[in-house]
């Protein structure tokens, strides 16, 4: 069997290449989207790979369906070794049922490129944001089915606004069930976690700020942040503009004294070292610190401007500490935002706030439905 790999930015164009080599008789053998980044990422190129083959009649019978091949015109029975006798076991009814299941996905995304061909200019601009936004592909296509279903229906084109708002209907569902919005207040301590940089100590001055200024709360701070002076001295800064106690905490004993002190108090901020999440060590550090009891709320900060891989590497690092929520920092310096609604439905984790900005206490957002709806849709659509 000759094989060969062809990448086309279309199945068809794949297809086509794979008849004009190796002729109608030609067989798929695989395929997949394959996604390069170019430009730091900024552009993504979607093409198709197909790898294909063709039965020659001088070929020997390839080791992966030898009965099949047995039966073709092309091989005499007498030709075949005898070793080659199959034994169906389930490796082999597993990779058939892989084989079946990307077929399954190359026709459906042949019927989709078949779809988008169809779009009007319109609508494909549209669909063009939800890609610039760094949304999943998978909520683009479920958006993009309700457009096309749509475009169906109408008969005069479809406006941006018509399209925002079946575009929001899709997000709606996938957020709908998720726990949107900020601090409880029915737990004593707000645990802030997060790798380095992403904010931690700035959305703690800003939580607690709003905590003071319009909840009246009687608060205190506690930090675990003993690894760089300037961290300490920054809460500090915090601390004293809103005249309430802090605690620089170095081990598990300091922390039991520190929660002695803060009895009489309504909410206990805990700020913590953001050191390399990479480190198995500074995880357990931070266990062996902190009393993670049920009294305990804990939020992980993540930044847009950080990967989205990269984030997820994150999230899964910190998923024993029971995270309630994300907190999305800089919003403001990324325009891109798809990240924040691919990881909060892949994790299946709600949203506390989202910040825009250096200024405490001003650049925070309680994440609900609507903000967060809006949020997606205020980039420029061209
Ligand atoms: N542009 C922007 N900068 C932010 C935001 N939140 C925090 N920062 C900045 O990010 C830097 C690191 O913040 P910091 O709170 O010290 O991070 P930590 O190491 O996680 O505690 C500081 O310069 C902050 O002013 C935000 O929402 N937008
Ligand atoms: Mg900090």
């Amino acid at each position: 069997m000759k094989m060969k790999k062809y990448t086309a930015p279309s199945i068809a164009e794949a297809m086509k290449l794979v008849r004009s080599e190796l002729g109608d008789d030609a067989v798929i053998i695989n395929s997949k989207v394959v996604v390069t980044k170019k430009l730091f990422g900024l552009v993504r190129h979607k093409n198709f790979e197909v790898l294909a083959g063709v039965d020659r009649i001088d070929s020997k019978p390839s080791s992966r369906f030898p009965d099949l091949q047995a039966n073709t015109e092309f091989i005499k029975p007498t030709e075949l070794p005898q070793q080659t006798k199959v034994h169906i076991d389930d490796s082999f009814t597993n990779e058939l049922k892989s084989e079946i299941s990307d077929l399954k996905l190359m026709l459906q995304s042949m019927q989709r490129d078949a779809k988008l061909s169809e779009l009007p200019e319109e609508i494909l601009l549209f669909i063009d944001y939800l890609k610039r936004q760094e949304l999943d592909d998978e909520l683009i296509t479920a958006i993009s089915d309700e457009l096309f279903v749509h475009h169906q229906n109408s008969e005069s084109p479809l406006s941006n606004q018509i399209m925002e708002k079946i575009a929001k209907g899709v997000l709606i569902k996938k957020l709908a069930e998720l726990p949107l919005g900020g601090l409880s207040y029915r737990k004593k301590y707000i645990n802030v976690l997060g790798p380095t940089g992403v904010g931690k100590t700035t959305t703690i001055a800003k939580m607690a700020a709003r905590c003071v200024l319009e909840k009246k709360k009687k608060i205190g701070f506690i930090t675990t942040d003993t690894y760089r002076i300037a961290a300490i001295e920054q809460l500090k800064t915090y601390a004293n503009l809103l005249q309430a106690p802090v605690e620089v905490v170095y081990n598990a004993n300091d922390y039991q004294q520190a929660i002695e002190k803060f009895a009489n108090l309504d909410l206990v901020f805990i700020d913590t070292a953001g050191r390399n999440y990479k480190e198995a060590r500074y995880i357990n550090d931070l266990k062996k610190i902190i009393n993670f009891n049920e009294e305990v709320e804990s939020y992980l900060v993540l930044s847009l401007t950080s990967k989205e891989s990269d984030m997820e590497a994150i999230i899964k690092q910190f998923n024993e500490f029971a995270i309630g929520k994300f907190i999305f920092t800089k919003v403001d310096e990324t325009n891109s935002i798809g990240t924040m609604y691919n990881l909060m439905i892949k994790y299946n984790k709600g949203l506390a706030y989202y910040t825009n900005g250096q200024e405490v206490p001003e650049d925070i957002e309680e994440a609900n439905l609507d903000n967060l709806l809006e949020l997606f849709f205020q980039g420029e659509f061209k």
